[in-house]
């Protein structure tokens, strides 16, 4: 190969995240059984896909912590304020930072000295925080940074050694099967001080109806916003993905709270990824997609407990389907 371009494709990200993207997505079909990551379900079209879905009736945990954070908007900021000395607020996964705006503004009103740093995987989450909120909230410190959440996270912590307060809300730790989601807050914890908190949303488990529900809504958000995964790997993978034989299936097991979406393929077919690798699929053979973990109480502060957090904080929606928990790393 030319050294040249080899040099130039080093040096573009957009060509290093292409082929992150190309290299999960072979390795993931490839795989027996075939699976995709559901953190590339937000590219534009899938942010869009996800505001609708959190507008649907059926899709309940943004509701329930929208209400923890307007509620008890007070008592979340006083916690994290602790001591009252200078912090990073750090957003994993920041999305509209609808939720947040409400303790951004108290924090702001309270005077409280902090810089709000979002993390996001998609970048047009940060283009638009950092051109929205600036506006939305005057005197706002923001520093948006777009990519996976440890990388920035070290970069975050790059940039300035103040107290750090971690936000991990909507669930999004949910999207790890449980063992993972621990191996995930010990990282987090590795990246943290002692004294510094983390505050972290979990969808808790409840009945089965409501949870399934939220995965499968009637208007079928849920089933456009998987097979928009296929559809992206279309556009940005050269590929041939005939969405149309593919079915949305999810699924939710109380015993395990483990709610998992596969698209399962009507027909024996056969796809093209990149216009060189061609995957086959038997009819009724699926893809995994996404896990959506629901939890118990109990189950939160033992996570904590043993990734090396006190849980120091409990807060509930009024019907109690959502829990925001303050961690302190021991
Ligand atoms: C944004 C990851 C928390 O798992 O509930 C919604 C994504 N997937 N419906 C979730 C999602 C299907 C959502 N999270």
């Amino acid at each position: 190969m030319d050294s040249t371009l080899a040099h130039t494709e080093l040096n573009d990200p957009s060509k290093t995240k292409t082929n992150l993207f190309y290299n999960d997505v072979i390795t993931g079909l490839k795989s027996t059984p075939k699976r995709l990551n559901s953190k590339y379900f937000y590219d534009a079209n899938g942010d869009k896909l996800f505001q609708e879905l959190m507008n649907s009736p059926e899709y309940y945990p943004t509701d329930c912590e929208l209400e923890i954070f307007a509620e008890k908007t007070a008592e979340i900021a006083d916690a994290l304020i602790a001591d009252g000395d200078a912090f990073d607020l750090i957003e994993l996964g920041a999305g509209d930072a609808t939720k947040s705006t409400y303790l951004l503004k108290y924090l702001l009103e309270k005077k409280a000295d902090f810089t709000y740093l979002p993390i996001d995987i998609s970048e047009n989450v940060i283009a638009y925080l950092n051109m929205t909120l600036p506006v939305t909230l005057p005197g706002l410190q923001i520093t948006g940074l777009n990519g996976e959440y440890f990388h920035m996270l070290t970069k975050a912590a790059s940039i300035s050694s103040r107290r750090k307060v971690v936000l991990f809300l909507g669930s999004n730790i949910g999207n790890m099967p449980i063992s993972d989601a621990i191996e995930f807050c010990r990282e987090l914890r590795k990246h943290l001080s002692p004294g510094d908190m983390a505050l972290i949303g979990m969808d808790l488990k409840k009945d089965p109806k409501v949870v399934l529900a939220a995965y499968n809504d009637k208007e079928g958000i849920t089933k456009r916003f998987n097979l928009n995964l296929l559809e992206r790997i279309n556009r940005e993978l050269n590929s041939n993905f005939d969405v149309s034989k593919f079915e949305h299936y999810p699924t939710y097991d109380p015993e395990t709270g483990a709610c998992k979406s596969y698209l399962i393929s009507t027909v024996d077919q056969q796809v093209t990824i990149n216009d060189k690798e061609t995957i086959t699929f038997l009819k009724d053979e699926y893809i995994y997609m996404e896990i959506s973990q629901k939890f118990t109480i109990m189950q939160a502060d033992q996570i904590a407990i043993n990734t090396g957090f006190v849980p120091v904080g409990q807060f509930f929606d009024t019907k109690k389907w959502f829990i925001d928990a303050i961690w302190v790393a021991a």
